[in-house]
């Protein structure tokens, strides 16, 4: 699976809030692959470059977001080092393969 989608970081490892100046929206290429979830500037960043966020989801939880009104079709992703993070996507059918492909993969 893969897709761009914006991503805002809200807690760092170990439950620790991702501090002010960090916690905005930024847009991604999300590839997952083996149970992590790479994101890179644009499409071609596998290609060019290795300068990519990286996030493990082995054992990592999606569920849509529905407290987070702000945006539409967000889903929450807990990680099992207690980071999380939303992850805006394009639309509802975008919302539900993302949450399925990380709880299911
Ligand atoms: C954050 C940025 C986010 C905002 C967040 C700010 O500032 O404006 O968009 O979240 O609010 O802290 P910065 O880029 O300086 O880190 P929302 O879009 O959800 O409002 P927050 O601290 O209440 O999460």
């Amino acid at each position: 699976k893969k897709g761009y989608v914006m991503r805002k970081c809200c807690y760092d490892a170990n439950g620790k809030k991702t501090p002010f100046g960090k916690r905005g929206w930024k847009m991604y290429y999300c590839t997952l692959r083996e149970l992590v979830l790479y994101l890179h500037k644009d499409e071609h960043g596998f290609r060019i470059d290795n300068l990519h966020n990286a996030i493990r989801i082995h054992h990592a939880l999606a569920t849509k977001a529905s407290d987070y009104t702000k945006k539409q079709h967000v889903f929450r992703l807990q990680t099992a080092d207690q980071a999380e993070y939303l992850f805006q996507t394009s639309d509802s059918k975008e919302l539900q393969s993302w949450i399925d492909t990380v709880n299911f993969v």
